[in-house]
């Protein structure tokens, strides 16, 4: 019942970027507006074309569906629905849903008067869909280079993609990318259990205050970097290695075109060895 009293008080008109009052309502928890009723329509639309293309196929099996884009050879023009066009519909949709999300999480920030980070974070996500969907395949010429809707089938893109590259763990911006993965769910893991060990001090105990974590990592490394600061930190760990997942595809092909290990013998071929 919190909830509900709590939703009347922040459940207001307006903050809408298109339509005005048009769809400014709920329906059960969802906020609607033009955004989600595009969300809708492009999600049913893009989910029933992969459906549709699984009848197409010659599998049920859930994990071996897949909706494969077109042949290399097919280039940047538009495929025959059977061979690619439907992979290039279905792309369209995805990118019209992500983008209609991303809208709505904005109307919904508008409407409480709080800023736009959380649509601005997704929208590093579907910046590395759209670099690994359109920006790559288009400045290599070709939808071929892709990868497809499968469950399965999307690992066989990675795992040939990176052996294309004999090993892609030796392409710098992946490593970056990997260790802000790893940097990321670091930062998590400290700060999760930071906020817990303070929530619950021991049985019969008053919860303890920001001041406690903070001392904690003054204790422990002679910093803290503050409690509004470690979700600023949070956040920019997050978004960074997204970002550098971007960079570490697009220049797969369109930048560097050999085997990954090879880029390094820019270091053993430094003038400094003599
Ligand atoms: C937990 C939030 C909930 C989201 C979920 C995903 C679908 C797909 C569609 C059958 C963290 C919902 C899934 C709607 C069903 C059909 C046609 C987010 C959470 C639960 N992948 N990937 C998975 C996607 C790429 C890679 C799982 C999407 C790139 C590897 C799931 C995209 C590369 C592994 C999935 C995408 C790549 C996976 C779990 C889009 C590099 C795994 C995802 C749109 C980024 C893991 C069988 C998860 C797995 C896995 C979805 C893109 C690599 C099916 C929607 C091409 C190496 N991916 N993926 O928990 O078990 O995300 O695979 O870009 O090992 Mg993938
Ligand atoms: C693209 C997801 C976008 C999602 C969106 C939302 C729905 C709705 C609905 C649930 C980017 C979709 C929402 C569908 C769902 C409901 C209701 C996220 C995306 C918009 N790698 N590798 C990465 C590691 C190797 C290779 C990135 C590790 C091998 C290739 C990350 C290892 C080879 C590519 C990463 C490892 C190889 C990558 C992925 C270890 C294979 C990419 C994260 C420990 C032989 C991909 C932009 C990411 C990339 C990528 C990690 C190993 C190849 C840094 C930890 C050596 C070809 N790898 N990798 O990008 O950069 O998320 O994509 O071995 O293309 Mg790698
Ligand atoms: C954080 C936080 C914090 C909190 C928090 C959280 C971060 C300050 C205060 C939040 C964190 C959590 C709750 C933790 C758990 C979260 C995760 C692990 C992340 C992953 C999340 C999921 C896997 C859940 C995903 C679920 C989704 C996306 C909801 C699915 C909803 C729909 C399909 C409906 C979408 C609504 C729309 C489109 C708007 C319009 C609505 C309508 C028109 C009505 C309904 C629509 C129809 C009848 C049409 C049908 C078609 C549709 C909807 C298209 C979909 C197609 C299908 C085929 C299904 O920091 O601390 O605490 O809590």
């Amino acid at each position: 019942m919190a909830l509900l009293s709590f939703e009347r008080k922040y459940r207001v008109r307006g903050g809408t970027l298109i339509g005005g009052d048009l769809f400014d309502f709920w329906v059960g928890p969802f906020y609607v507006g033009f955004f989600g009723v595009t969300t809708a329509i492009f999600a049913s639309l893009g989910t029933a074309l992969i459906v549709y293309g699984a009848a197409l196929g010659d599998t049920w099996n859930i994990w071996r569906i897949s909706i494969n884009p077109p042949d290399v050879e097919n280039g940047l023009a538009l495929a025959p629905i059977r061979a690619g066009g439907l992979w290039q519909a279905v792309t369209f949709c995805a990118l019209g849903a992500f983008g209609s999300w991303a809208l709505r999480e904005v109307e919904i920030a508008r409407k409480l008067g709080i800023g736009i980070h959380v649509p601005v974070a997704f929208s590093f996500a579907i910046g590395a869909y759209f670099t690994l969907e359109v920006v790559r395949p288009i400045l290599m010429g070709s939808w071929g280079y892709a990868f497809p809707y499968g469950i399965f089938s999307h690992l066989e893109w990675v795992s040939s993609t990176g052996y294309r590259y004999i090993n892609f763990h030796y392409n710098p911006a992946h490593m970056i990318a990997v260790s802000f993965f790893f940097i990321t769910t670091f930062a998590l893991a400290l700060h999760g259990s930071l906020i817990l060990s303070a929530a619950n001090p021991g049985k019969g105990e008053a919860m303890k205050t920001p001041e406690h974590e903070d001392t904690f990592f003054r204790d422990i490394i002679g910093y803290s970097v503050g409690t509004l600061g470690i979700h600023r930190l949070g956040l920019f760990l997050a978004l960074a290695a997204v970002l550098f997942s971007a960079i570490c595809i697009v220049i797969s092909g369109p930048v560097w075109s050999q085997g990954w290990p090879e880029w390094w013998n820019w270091w053993r071929n430094l003038p400094i060895w003599g």
